[in-house]
């Protein structure tokens, strides 16, 4: 028997939107990444870590302390996998190498303490908004994103701000199925896939949704996002909890 085990656990986040706007958030994933994460096997990242990626070259002292934290966490041993969200999908290889993170693709298989689990941002799945999904094609064009990430780095900043207005501003106009997944779209993934386990975030709205699926049971979960307190699935052999962190009060006397 090995002298020492390491804990079976593996954590999911997804949505932290990290941005130099809220430190509040990055110091509740620093300590994240500090305690719990470095108690684990794998972490795995569904997306949207960042609230915007203009590049991997973008020399941002931000940035690169976030690639420092998770490079140490990396160096205790814990694989950390990140699947790109509609916020950072042009995080690269070279910003990857830099963090210790593992690219995988959009939607990815995994085997999970025994179970076959379908992961993926989720994105992908809210097909009723059309104009997301047309522009979503086209910037996952090797054309489209040579031809962005060759702008100067203060153009991209400028597209990157632009686009996040516009998006504070449709998620007050579109409805909330709009944004939401469509059941078909999820039961079609899972069905490709063979799986009856589904694990995604995006859609900032934590829950366990359960149904059938070809006679089956089958279970979709969905991670929280970090906007008002941190949200972590945590699994082990035995169970699947979706906790919440609350933000770290500071203690000043
Ligand atoms: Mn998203």
């Amino acid at each position: 028997m090995p002298f020492y085990t390491p804990m079976k656990k593996t954590l999911m986040i997804a949505d932290l939107h990290l941005s130099e706007d809220r430190p509040d958030i990055t110091a509740l994933f620093f300590d994240f990444l500090q305690t719990s994460a470095s108690q684990a096997q794998v972490l795995y990242i569904l997306g949207d870590l960042f609230e915007y990626w203009i590049g991997d070259d973008d020399p941002s002292p931000f940035i690169a302390q976030v690639a420092f934290e998770l490079k140490k966490l990396a160096n205790l041993g814990i694989k950390i996998y990140f699947i790109h969200g509609n916020r950072d999908f042009l995080l690269g290889k070279k910003f990857a190498k830099k963090s210790g993170m593992i690219l995988l693709p959009e939607h990815y298989c995994i085997e999970l303490y025994g179970q076959q689990v379908l992961i993926m941002h989720g994105d992908t799945l809210c097909t009723l908004d059309v104009e997301y999904q047309n522009f979503r094609q086209k910037s996952r064009k090797k054309w489209w994103q040579w031809m962005i990430l060759s702008l100067p780095l203060f153009v991209r900043r400028k597209i990157a701000n632009d686009a996040r207005q516009r998006s504070e501003m449709n998620g007050k106009s579109k409805s909330v199925e709009i944004t939401d997944v469509t059941q078909l779209d999820v039961e079609k993934q899972m069905l490709n896939h063979q799986v009856s386990l589904l694990i995604h975030g995006h859609t900032h709205r934590p829950a366990t949704h359960e149904f059938t699926l070809n006679g089956t049971n089958a279970k979709r979960i969905v991670l929280g996002d970090w906007y008002t307190q941190g949200s972590v699935l945590e699994i082990t052999p035995d169970q699947m909890i979706l906790k919440n962190r609350p933000f770290m009060t500071i203690n000043d006397k």
